[in-house]
């Protein structure tokens, strides 16, 4: 075969599947370039971007979009080519010896592409496995540098590029999003001292007191090691097994049996820094800081039967849910907020705040606000920014500290260590999405993937022949100097295997947190334990949990005791014998009903039912009304596709009943025209969106004759207490409806309604 000319058919037994040329390549010089979109002062990706809104960062936004141009690549208009830059002229043959022949082992091409592809998988992260990035910034309001040198609080207006990973903790990497589970909050700040990695959660304690014991919890939550059971779930033995036996999780547990666990978006949740740190200015004072991160669209979760039917549906919930967001323009936002205390206010606390299973209520000391953060961008790659990027708790800026919480000291060593294995060597810190935008020089050399090309012969300090140079800053050139700290009690200055006294209270906070809460919050804490308690097979490990929590609430372990069917056993002995009065009995902060976000609805995703027959120009109205509030409004068929409505005029449908379940939306609203609501009625698929609308405390609209299918449902529009359910609305006209239902949706549930067990 004479392959010489571009023109020859690349797949000479199946003409015509490679483009409609009859397979044959573009002659040289006949590839389309992408269209320019070179604009002045844009980047690289700006210039070849897809038509993707969320691409574009406004200019100047997010200054790591420019250091990242050099390694960007975009293959439209580009010829096909191995790793070395040579053209490949058949990607489709293999090179034999004939053409039923043998292979031949010169085929450099095959075997560099079989290579790679070899090995392509890295390991996956051994804890936060899943999970999801996107690009954004953050902005002071405020000069803080009278408590705080750190750059991204310099001046008011001063933006930061970030990166934030968002995260899963239990499950494998291509586990569901929405188990229940604590939430990873990672944030990257380029500055331009360096970077800084704030990796929180959305919940502000931790299990554990001490990073001794965190191999310990990682063995007992991960799938059981002799089946590799259940997957991105705690409901198992193991885990129940080691935290009734570790009072200190008490606290914690609490929070993941909240809806907390379970978030309706990452746009809708908390995040924590959870640590105390510390915040250091110029002239080297320092106060003791924790850090939170407060969303702009409301604190809001789902509902553990939602949570449940969502993973079959879409596993990546979330996932597409911020990539949705960012795409769309409402991109997420927080709010970053800081409590500030002295190490005195600190020594006359009830509890330790080097003890990472207690939070500092706000009731005590306030959260300031000083900036927010925005992600507008969604990454290029998955694998070269989401998978590749390396969070370290060590990576702190001149400005910041650490405390002497005994985890986060583990912490400090874990993360780099951690990366050495995922990410192949020594240098990930030279990966494009890791390397700072602040300029890096010393005489680390070498090493697994160096990237950067040292010049010159001195790789050491200090040195004559290169002038000295790289020089040590010193702390008057803005080096990192750590804070002097003193050691509080004389005690502490034996080396011992031990811990504080009050790390030994491990109930107050949790009764604080539950005690704090909605009775609709409580009610879901008691149903999640009962749930995942239920799921543990050894009686004894149940009944020692019983015991723990009957220290935190008498009223829950009497509730979680009644689901399982189980006599209350004896309360756990404290381990403290005489335990200082917590300052707070009620924090209101701590419900998810305190941050009700602004009041928008920008970002839920409502349904419109429709069939042929629909009353067409309601639907419009309806859906022109939550477009217009920013809200994703889909309309859904039992195909889908076009829809006649009844005046003739053809709608789209973009989801059908099948592909899209109604648990995934926010909210319901049933259209009017006979027609189509008798086509409505005749599909199983109607009733299961009104069914779980409703048993999920959502909102549901019927719109004139659609008020038959609720009916039709056994849906009773009356509450319990013989009030009307204020999430279920019944119009016939639909601008009206449209408006009392944008403002129903805007309280995301109607927990009034919700029953245990529910009646429908
Ligand atoms: Fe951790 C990953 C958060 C305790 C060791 N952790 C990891 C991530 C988050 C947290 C958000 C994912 C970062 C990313 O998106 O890449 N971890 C926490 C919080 C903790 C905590 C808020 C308690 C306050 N972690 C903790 C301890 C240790 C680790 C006590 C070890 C002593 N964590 C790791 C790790 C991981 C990790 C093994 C796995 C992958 C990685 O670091 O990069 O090093």
């Amino acid at each position: 075969v004479q392959a010489t000319a571009a023109a020859m058919p690349y797949n000479t037994t199946k003409a015509g599947e490679h483009g409609a040329a009859m397979g044959v390549a573009p002659a040289a010089g006949q590839h389309v370039p992408p269209p320019s979109r070179l604009v002045t002062g844009s980047t690289l990706s700006e210039t070849q971007m897809n038509d993707k809104v969320g691409t574009l960062a406004p200019e100047g936004v997010n200054a790591a979009i420019a250091p990242l141009d050099r390694v960007r690549v975009d293959s439209a208009g580009q010829v096909l080519t191995t790793n070395q830059g040579v053209r490949i002229a058949d990607n489709q043959n293999s090179l034999k010896a004939g053409t039923r022949g043998p292979v031949l082992l010169e085929d450099f091409i095959l075997r560099e592409k079989i290579t790679h592809f070899d090995h392509e998988r890295i390991p996956e992260r051994i804890v936060h496995a899943r999970g999801s990035a996107a690009h954004g910034y953050f902005e002071a309001y405020e000069d803080l540098s009278e408590l705080t040198m750190a750059a991204p609080f310099k001046h008011a207006g001063k933006r930061t590029p970030v990166f934030v990973r968002f995260s899963t903790v239990q499950g494998e990497r291509g586990s569901k999003d929405t188990a229940r589970d604590v939430r990873g909050f990672a944030v990257k700040f380029y500055t331009d001292d360096g970077n800084w990695d704030l990796v929180g959660n959305n919940m502000p304690v931790f299990f554990i007191q001490d990073a001794m014991k965190f191999p310990d919890l990682v063995h007992a939550v991960k799938p059981e090691p002799h089946h590799q059971m259940p997957q991105a779930a705690s409901a198992h033995d193991t885990f129940w097994d080691f935290v009734s036996l570790m009072p200190e999780s008490t606290h914690m547990l609490m929070w993941v049996m909240s809806d907390r666990a379970i978030p309706r978006s990452y746009a809708t949740m908390q995040g924590f820094g959870v640590h105390t740190y510390r915040l250091v200015n110029a002239e080297g004072q320092s106060v003791l800081v924790k850090f939170h991160w407060n969303p702009k669209f409301g604190t809001h979760s789902l509902t553990w039967d939602e949570a449940v039917k969502i993973s079959g549906a879409d596993p990546d919930y979330h996932r597409r849910d911020l990539w949705e967001r960012i795409e769309s323009g409402a991109c997420p936002e927080w709010e970053l907020g800081i409590q500030v205390f002295t190490e005195e206010d600190a020594a006359r606390f009830s509890f330790d705040i080097l003890d990472a299973t207690k939070l500092v209520p706000e009731e005590l000391v306030p959260v300031r606000p000083v900036g927010r953060m925005v992600l507008n961008r969604n990454p290029d790659n998955f694998f070269a920014e989401t998978e590749q990027v390396a969070f370290c708790v060590a990576h702190v800026i001149p400005g910041l500290d650490f405390t002497n919480d005994p985890l986060l000291a583990g912490r400090i060593h874990s993360y780099v260590d951690t990366q050495i294995t995922r990410l192949g060597g020594p240098n990930f810190h030279e990966i494009p999405i890791n390397s700072p935008i602040a300029p890096v020089h010393n005489n680390q050399r070498d090493g697994f993937h160096r990237q950067a090309i040292p010049r010159g012969r001195v790789s050491y300090e200090p040195n004559s022949l290169a002038g000295g140079c790289p020089f040590q800053a010193g702390a008057a050139g803005q080096g990192f100097v750590s804070v002097a700290a003193r050691l509080r009690n004389r005690e502490d200055s034996a080396k011992v295997r031990a811990k504080p006294e009050l790390f030994a209270e491990h109930y107050h906070q949790a009764r604080l947190f539950y005690e704090s809460q909605t009775p609709a919050e409580q009610a879901h804490i008691a149903a999640a334990f009962r749930f995942e308690l239920s799921k543990v097979t050894v009686p004894a490990i149940r009944e020692r949990m019983l015991s723990s929590l009957l220290n935190a609430s008498p009223e829950l372990a009497a509730r979680v005791a009644a689901g399982l069917n189980t006599p209350l056993p004896e309360p756990m002995p404290l381990a403290i014998a005489r335990a200082p009065r917590p300052e707070v009995k009620r924090s209101p902060a701590l419900s998810l009903m305190a941050r009700p976000g602004d009041g928008s609805i920008a970002g839920r995703k409502v349904v419109i039912l429709a069939a042929d027959g629909v009353a067409g120009e309601s639907v419009v109205t309806v859906q022109a009304a939550l477009f217009e509030q920013g809200a994703v409004a889909r309309i859904s068929a039992p195909r889908i596709g076009p829809v006649i409505t009844a005046d003739g005029v053809e709608l789209q449908a973009d989801v059908s009943l099948e592909n899209e379940p109604g648990f995934l939306f926010d909210a319901l609203v049933l259209p009017d025209g006979q027609e189509a609501v008798e086509r409505l009625a005749h599909e199983g698929h109607t009733y299961e969106f009104i069914r779980d609308q409703y048993r999920h405390c959502k909102t549901i609209l019927a719109l004139g004759a659609g008020e038959q299918l609720l009916r039709a449902a056994g849906i009773d529009a009356t509450l319990p207490s013989g009030a009307m359910d204020p999430g279920i609305l019944i119009d016939n006209d639909a601008a009206s409806g449209a408006e009392a239902f944008i403002r129903a949706l805007a309280r995301h549930r109607h927990f009034e309604r919700e029953t245990d067990p529910p009646v429908v």
